[in-house]
């Protein structure tokens, strides 16, 4: 079957009509997705500047702007497999644990077939929550996680669910493949030098910012396909692994970042791996200009379906 594309921009212009994410259909207007994309509007685990919660809708306003032909990747993305928007999550902004709750079982419900999953955060404790339900649908799970920060604190403020914590709770949760994880675009003070040592003791390989600018893109997703192998890939981006020039509408900023072009050639290099998940978190509007960040953060997402429809188109 024909897949439903998005709506036609040389007859609809791409500035009016509903904002779904490049302007797919909706779940509910397919027969099924093999792809499907959820916004999390949730910032509630924020230690710095607030406002991911405005990310979805940010993202997919940006995103009227992606055409169906990804000359990069020589595919017709939108016309290889079926990919719909699957609109909102619903995250309690007053409750961490009942809003991390919802997120695992509604995306739980939405990789119950054969589909893959794109979110659109939101802030960066949603990842846990999304590791929990791939896990449960994948088993340990590699994850390879583009940002400036660990992630791996263990709590702020004692409160164990946060963005700063998502991935020790993914460790300790048994939910990672520990031998294949990595961290890419690493930079930025951190408390003490232990940030690092008690990251390596949960498994992660940390490519730096610095080490991406010595070793080229290329080299960086080379580097991540040995690491990963064969095992079920999750990718979890933070916005604020780009420079602040790039992305300057995030919530905890770090100067000396990678450029979008930089992120997007290391991602294009990545097909091959089994990616069943992904997301797209900590862009914060508020703190944009003209659409700079959430327009990156379109085409992030666009480059992640891409990856999942070539390996899809590939059969498997
Ligand atoms: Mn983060």
């Amino acid at each position: 079957m024909t897949p439903i594309g998005p709506t036609d921009s040389l007859t609809q212009p791409r500035y009016s009509g509903a904002a779904t994410f490049a302007r797919l259909p909706r779940i509910d207007e397919v027969a099924d997705a093999e792809i499907k994309i959820v916004g999390v509007p949730f910032d509630s685990g924020v230690t710095y500047r607030p406002g991911a919660r405005f990310g979805p809708s940010a993202i997919r306003q940006a995103s009227r702007l992606l055409r169906p032909y990804n000359p990069a990747q020589k595919i017709d993305v939108f016309q290889t497999v079926q990919v719909a928007d699957c609109g909102d999550i619903s995250a309690n902004p007053f409750n961490i644990e009942e809003a991390i709750e919802a997120v695992s079982n509604h995306a739980s419900q939405l990789i119950a077939g054969n589909s893959r999953l794109i979110t659109l955060g939101g802030d960066h404790t949603i990842s846990l929550p999304l590791l929990r339900a791939m896990h449960a649908r994948h088993g340990r799970i590699a994850l390879v996680h583009f940002d400036a920060h660990l992630d791996t604190w263990n709590t702020y403020f004692g409160a164990p669910y946060t963005h700063g914590t998502p991935f020790r709770r993914a460790f300790e949760e048994g939910l990672l493949a520990e031998e294949s994880c990595m961290h890419i675009g690493i930079r930025g003070p951190l408390y003490g030098s232990s940030d690092l040592v008690e990251d390596a003791g949960l498994g992660f390989q940390v490519i730096t910012t610095d080490m991406v600018a010595e070793m080229g893109p290329k080299e960086v997703a080379a580097q991540i396909i040995r690491r990963v192998g064969n095992s079920p890939l999750y990718l979890s981006l933070d916005i604020d692994v780009m420079d602040p020039a790039f992305a300057p509408g995030t919530g905890t900023p770090e100067a000396g970042g990678l450029s979008s072009r930089e992120v997007l050639t290391i991602i294009r290099a990545l097909s091959g791996l089994d990616l069943v998940g992904g997301d797209v978190v900590e862009v914060s509007p508020a703190y944009d200009h003209a659409e700079v960040t959430s327009v990156a953060a379109s085409h992030v997402v666009y480059e992640l379906i891409t990856l999942m429809a070539i390996k899809m188109a590939n059969g498997s």
